[in-house]
């Protein structure tokens, strides 16, 4: 109920999601009360949640995936119990499965892999996780070798989702062939969902081929809060929403995460927009031209590196970015965690930093240092 004690309206938003966003500042994703009713309800349903669920949310709360995907919202709706953990923290969270009685969970692969860890390491027991059926994984890219070992590795049965905040959700199903499960990010919820593969000319590929995936259905946005500009963009006239995912279809629906072109880092399933951090940093006074971009890393898929330009005589250490961050009280998974320094960025034809030339410099860079042994 509002206040005022009136009934809401189901059309009314019932909260705001952040997006991983395209553009310099996250934008607000108003998720209504039936559009998010419909997203839990039919996630509860097509993941067969129930009375006897017990679900962990061991990802922040705030987020779409463990909040109603099916998460918190949909084990609520089926009559299910929630345990909220503090932390992902293998030890942690496994006594919490071992003690609730867990029965499902929702990891991005980084947490996936060090409860993988854990236990191979002898740091955690498998035992602890008898009552776990199913973990979702989803959020950012699995690989199909780790794909194939989560099940053996934890006990249990995988569920790959590939989901974002503005809405559409793809499952891969208790009843789909193994094969399915650890190569392919699922199928859509829902059967009003429209899904597109288009190319660069907004013409649909045939299945199998790469395009961006655009969407629309009953519980995805057909705009951002208060963002004519931005909304132009990133909607067509016609309503669909342009993930900026890169993705192919199989003829069973089923769709293969491809990649991405839309310019975000993303560092064990929180999205940092580049150009958000970007910003920041050409704020600094010793800044020429800042670019930012991810670098693997094992653990977490990727981490941001920070590539600058000085101007002249200008100094400038990662300890210094850190503070800037701190002062600006932006969120710590943005910040930087490592710093490379060039004499000039490398551009493209039209001017633009040449990312992929930037990427190349770094692991090149890697590779030396590897071996020089430094
Ligand atoms: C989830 O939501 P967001 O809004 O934090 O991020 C959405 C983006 C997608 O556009 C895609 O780029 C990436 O995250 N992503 C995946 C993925 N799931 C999401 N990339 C590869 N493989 C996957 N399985 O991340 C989210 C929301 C609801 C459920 C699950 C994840």
């Amino acid at each position: 109920r509002r206040l005022d004690g009136s009934a809401p309206d189901p059309a009314d938003v019932a909260l705001f999601l952040l997006s991983g966003g395209t553009t310099g500042t996250p934008k607000l994703i108003g998720r209504t009360h039936d559009d998010y009713l419909c997203n839990a309800r039919l996630s509860a349903e097509a993941c067969g949640f129930g009375p006897d669920t017990v679900y962990l949310a061991v990802l922040p709360v705030g987020h779409n995936f463990p909040l109603a995907c099916p998460g918190v919202l949909g084990t609520l709706h089926a009559g299910g119990r929630v345990v909220l953990a503090r932390s992902a923290e293998p030890r942690a969270a496994f006594r919490w499965i071992r003690e609730q009685g867990v029965t499902v969970t929702a990891a991005v692969p980084a947490v996936a892999q060090r409860w993988m860890a854990a236990i191979e390491r002898g740091e955690a027991d498998r035992a602890d996780l008898a009552t776990l059926r199913t973990v979702q994984v989803g959020g950012a890219p699995l690989g199909p070798e780790l794909a194939r070992r989560i099940g053996p590795g934890l006990d249990c049965r995988l569920q790959q989702v590939f989901g974002m905040a503005e809405g559409l959700l793809c499952y891969t199903r208790d009843d789909d062939p193994d094969e399915l499960v650890v190569t392919t990010q699922g199928r859509p919820l829902s059967a009003w969902d429209e899904v597109r593969v288009v190319g660069a000319d907004g013409a649909a590929v045939p299945d199998g081929r790469a395009g961006e995936l655009w969407v629309r259905g009953p519980y995805t946005i057909r705009g951002y809060h208060r963002a004519p500009e931005h909304n132009r963009r990133a909607f067509t006239p016609e309503g669909w929403y342009r993930t900026g995912d890169v993705v192919s279809r199989l003829p069973s629906g089923h769709l293969v995460v491809q990649g991405r072109i839309k310019d975000l880092i993303n560092r064990g399933g929180e999205k940092v927009n580049a150009k958000e951090v970007e910003n920041l940093v050409d704020s600094l006074p010793q800044v020429h031209q800042a670019a930012v971009i991810g670098v693997p890393d094992p653990e977490l898929g990727e981490r941001v590196c920070l590539c600058v330009s000085l101007n002249p005589g200008a100094a400038l250490t990662l300890g210094e970015i850190r503070t800037l961050f701190r002062d600006r009280r932006v969120a710590r998974y943005k910040t930087p965690e490592r710093l490379e320094l060039f004499p000039a960025l490398p551009l493209t034809p039209v001017g633009k930093t040449d990312k992929k030339a930037l990427r190349e410099q770094v692991a090149v860079r890697d590779v030396q240092s590897a071996s020089s042994g430094t």
